[in-house]
């Protein structure tokens, strides 16, 4: 028999998918046809998920080797969280709650499973995390333009008549929007994908520009400059909706498409019939990713480009607009979630640990920093649904802190990852089908409801049962920490916004999926508010002195940040190893071949890559699909040896294709 559930993983498309379990054992995957954005199809790593299952955790972990090395000795639960209370109620008393850091992102989208466990840390008065490593700088550049995070419904797609995808690798990210790209195509939409290197999607596109990383604002105001001078601006639209507009129009003026041209390698002719094309079309869809947002200057960036649809008043047609998230219309009532209450000010407390409203703020980009150099230092760190000693910049120092003998580390997780061999405790997780679950979206407006299918096996436990035992273990009294995903969600769903109108619990364990009350035709800002000012600023990202080269690290098509890339099936569907994507051009001038063992070399450190010479990136750019496992790198070095902790414009996002490289044969000697 089939069951139905959400895909757990952090990917706009929020899948339904269809499992075989037998005996509880998750056999078989596949698309859900019953939900009009899965339609039938999981993507091409989401099939292998009973292969990560094979992989899993079973049973609490202490550590006896050294940290790193990975050695582990079984040990009961009732052990682990005595021992791990003790710990911290020692921590606690001696140096107070911010000596404690959870790290934490999206391993799960579930919001229980995702955000509930901070209740604990919160509760008390732990360090906060900022949730920077993804979405912040866009964000943060969204809400200062249009405000909640909406856009175009995609089911609504079909109806544009020229399609941007700017900025995103959509064929391999956002792969359950294709249908809807593919009909409008079909119905004579013209298809551009701006990209500075080629990939799937370049390649299902009419036309691929590559623009120089880190230009986008240039190219967007050029393109509006020639939008304003051939009058192909919608004034109506603008009256009605906008404000700032001038101010805006006085940038563009500066930027003619030949000085645009310099900056971004983008043609000047081809500007122009871009503009031309767009100012024609009106019914623009504009799909932009992440990828112009990871750079010192991307939510200035993001900024300029999402305000081309509203020029072209493309917010008054059906599927047209910008989507960069539909997360805003889920407006759920959070205010429980997670003990987020228990930042608002000062309340009363009972009981001895206690919430502190103005904790310290710690950005996830600068782990590095927090665990080497941060004072007073950080004691206790509690991973889950994380893998940074991969995914976060600067791994040299991300390793140095999780050595410190002094630090004592617990880390939740399904897989033993390289994070994990750094624990000092290793708690099993359960997979998605074994806890219950509301799922949101940033790629459609479904939400949805996984009720447990299996027994977890072995002792897998969700994380939130893991911080209530440790809560009750330290006598904490705050009632929301004891809440179960039933009053978890209950509460969630108590809002009386329209989007949500009817959406009970007792409707989503009956139907899985609910599309939110979201008018049809969908236009979010058909009046607005959209404020062009400030002005976007041009703020390029620059190579350096002996580092000439700008590397880009975006997602491969068949792992999804490091999840699935411990499987072996895919890692050799993606070549085996992680390669170097390098121009003829950069390539010749180096001495480099194909095939050939290459130093890259940033500021920040050195790795080993076999460089593959191809004109999919443009001269001057270097790419790196993939965040891979360590372990099969030449040199045993992921990639984030190179990247830095600088932060972005807005939002103090990350900044993962702006790092500056040198690129040299490695010469045995
Ligand atoms: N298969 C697969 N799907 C995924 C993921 C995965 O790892 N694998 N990850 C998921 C997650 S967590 C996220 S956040 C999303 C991210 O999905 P995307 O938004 O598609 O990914 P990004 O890393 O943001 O990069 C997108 C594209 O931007 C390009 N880019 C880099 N710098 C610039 C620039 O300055 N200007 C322009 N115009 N383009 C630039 C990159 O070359 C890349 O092709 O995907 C999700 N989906
Ligand atoms: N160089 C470079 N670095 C990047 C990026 C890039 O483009 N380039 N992309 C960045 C982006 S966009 C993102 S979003 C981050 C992603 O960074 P992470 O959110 O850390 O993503 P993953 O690497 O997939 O690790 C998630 C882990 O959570 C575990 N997990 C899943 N479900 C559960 C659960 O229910 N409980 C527990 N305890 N664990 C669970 C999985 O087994 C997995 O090991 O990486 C960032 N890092
Ligand atoms: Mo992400």
């Amino acid at each position: 028999m089939k069951s139905r559930a959400t895909c757990p993983l952090d990917c706009p498309d929020a899948c339904s998918l269809l499992l075989t379990l037998e005996g509880g054992r998750l056999t078989r995957v596949e698309g859900d046809p019953r939900h009009p954005i899965t339609q039938g199809f999981a993507c091409a790593k989401t099939y292998r998920y009973p292969e990560r299952v094979r992989e899993r955790l079973l049973y609490p972990l202490r550590r006896v080797g050294r940290k790193g090395e990975g050695r582990f000795e079984r040990v009961s639960w009732e052990e682990a969280l005595e021992e791990i209370a003790e710990r911290l109620r020692l921590i606690l008393d001696a140096y107070g709650g911010e000596a404690v850091l959870p790290y934490h992102y999206a391993g799960t989208m579930g919001l229980i499973e995702n955000q509930h466990p901070l209740a604990f840390f919160r509760a008390i008065g732990a360090s906060e995390l900022e949730e920077t490593i993804c979405s912040a700088a866009g964000s943060a550049a969204w809400e200062m333009t249009y405000g909640p995070r909406l856009g175009p419904d995609p089911e609504e797609v079909p109806n544009a008549r020229y399609i941007l995808l700017w900025g995103i690798n959509s064929l391999t990210t956002h792969s359950h929007l294709t249908p809807f790209l593919k009909e409008a195509r079909r119905q004579g939409a013209k298809v551009v994908h701006l990209d500075p290197y080629a990939n799937h999607t370049s390649r299902f596109a009419h036309e691929h520009l590559k623009l120089r990383p880190g230009t986008d604002a240039a190219l967007a105001y050029a393109l509006a400059h020639v939008l304003f001078r051939e009058g192909l601006v919608d004034w109506e639209y603008l009256r009605e909706a906008a404000t700032g507009v001038e101010d805006f129009q006085r940038e563009a003026e500066a930027w003619p498409p030949e000085r645009a041209e310099a900056l971004t390698g983008v043609p000047k002719e081809t500007i122009e019939r871009l503009a031309r094309e767009m100012g024609e079309a009106k019914r623009v869809f504009l799909r932009v990713g992440y990828g112009m947002t990871r750079h010192p200057g991307g939510g200035n960036a993001l900024r300029a480009v999402i305000l081309l649809p509203a020029l072209l008043g493309a917010w008054r047609y059906p599927g047209c607009g910008a989507l960069l998230s539909t997360s805003g219309a889920f407006a759920l009532n959070k205010r429980f979630l997670g003990g987020r209450h228990l930042l608002e000010g000062d309340r009363p407390h009972k009981g001895y640990f206690r919430p502190n409203p103005r904790v310290r703020r710690i950005n996830m980009n600068q782990l590095a920093s927090a665990l080497t150099r941060l004072m007073p230092p950080i004691r206790a760190l509690f991973v889950f649904n994380s893998n940074p000693l991969v995914v976060a910049p600067n791994t040299a120092g991300v390793k140095e802190g999780l050595l410190r003998e002094d630090l004592f580390t617990v880390v939740l997780e399904q897989v033993q990852t390289e994070t994990a061999l750094y624990a000092d405790y290793l708690l099993p997780a359960t997979f998605f089908y074994e806890h219950p679950d509301l799922y949101t979206s940033y790629g459609h407006y479904y939400l949805s409801w996984n009720e447990p299918l299996a027994e977890p096996q072995g002792e897998a436990r969700p994380n939130t049962w893991v911080f209530r035992e440790l809560a009750q273990r330290l006598g904490l009294e705050e009632p929301t920490l004891y809440w179960t995903a039933e009053e978890v969600a209950r509460s969630l769903l108590a809002t009386d916004h329209p989007y949500l109108e009817g959406l009970t619990l007792e409707r989503l364990r009956a139907e899985g999926f609910v599309k939110l009350k979201v008018p049809r035709p969908f236009l979010p800002f058909q009046k607005g508010p959209v404020r062009f000012s400030p002005p976007p600023e041009v703020i390029p990202t620059e190579a350096l002195p002996g580092y000439p080269l700008i590397l880009l690290t975006p997602p491969a098509h068949r792992f999804l940040n490091t999840t699935y890339g411990n499987l072996r099936a895919l890692v050799e569907a993606e070549g085996g190893e992680p390669r170097l994507l390098i121009h003829p051009q950069d390539a010749r001038e180096r001495g480099i071949t194909d095939g050939m063992l290459v130093y890259i070399h940033s500021p920040q450190g050195r790795v080993v890559r076999k460089a593959q010479v191809t004109e999919a990136p443009m001269p001057g750019t270097v790419v790196l699909e993939g965040t891979w496992w360590e372990k099969w790198a030449p040199d045993g070095k992921g990639i984030n040896h190179l990247t830095a902790e600088t932060l972005t414009d807005l939002g103090g996002g990350s900044t993962f294709h702006s790092t500056p490289v040198e690129v040299e044969p490695l010469r045995l000697a």
